[in-house]
């Protein structure tokens, strides 16, 4: 008989949904890359693929230190850890296009965003690493910056937009209850 695999799958998180005021906590700076955060990383990464996301932010779930896991690629199988990262270049040309978030589900709009930018940041080991992207990547390690920061992309949108997508949000949190 082939050995079972011995590897538990992490347990997911709770993903916070847009309006929770908790989504506008700024995070604070990783202290030590260690056993404690691996753990969280591996959860992160098992939380968003479970939901088909494409990046995840610890603010997310409710934990406010500046971690980020990301995978854009179609297999699934690109993992990119950035830790503490910090914005050392971003192009000044932009474009703009549709983004959704995982804290806002069912919701795509138009954002404006650097096209190129080049990150600075900790990988899982603790060790420092310089990021290039462009593309859909470089549009995600944005969002994913800004929700650190405490900002969700429809912040971005008009008020009125934004206000028309809280109240859909909260009534679909309302019968999801009921
Ligand atoms: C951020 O977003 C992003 O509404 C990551 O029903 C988005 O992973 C960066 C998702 C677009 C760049 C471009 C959203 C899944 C996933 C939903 C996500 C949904 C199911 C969003
Ligand atoms: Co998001």
């Amino acid at each position: 008989m082939p050995a079972m695999s011995d590897t538990t799958a992490p347990a997911l998180l709770t993903i916070l949904r847009y309006p929770d005021p908790r989504l506008h906590t700024v995070a604070q700076a990783v202290a030590a890359v260690d056993e404690r955060i691996r753990a969280l990383v591996e959860r992160m990464f098992a939380t968003m693929y479970d939901a088909n996301g494409i990046g995840l932010a610890a603010t997310q779930v409710d934990v406010h230190e500046r971690l980020i896991v990301i995978d854009v690629s179609e297999e699934r199988q690109q993992r990119l850890v950035l830790i503490n990262p910090e914005v050392e270049w971003a192009s000044p040309e932009t474009r703009k296009g549709d983004e959704g978030c995982l804290s806002v589900p069912g919701i795509y709009d138009g954002v404006e965003r650097s096209v190129a930018i080049r990150v600075r940041a900790l990988d899982e080991q603790g060790n420092s690493r310089v990021i290039e992207a462009d593309g859909l990547l470089a549009v995600c390690i944005q969002h994913e910056m800004d929700h650190l920061m405490g900002k969700v992309f429809v912040e971005y949108l008009s008020p009125l937009k934004r206000n028309r997508i809280k109240s859909k949000l909260v009534k679909a949190e309302r019968d999801a209850r009921r």
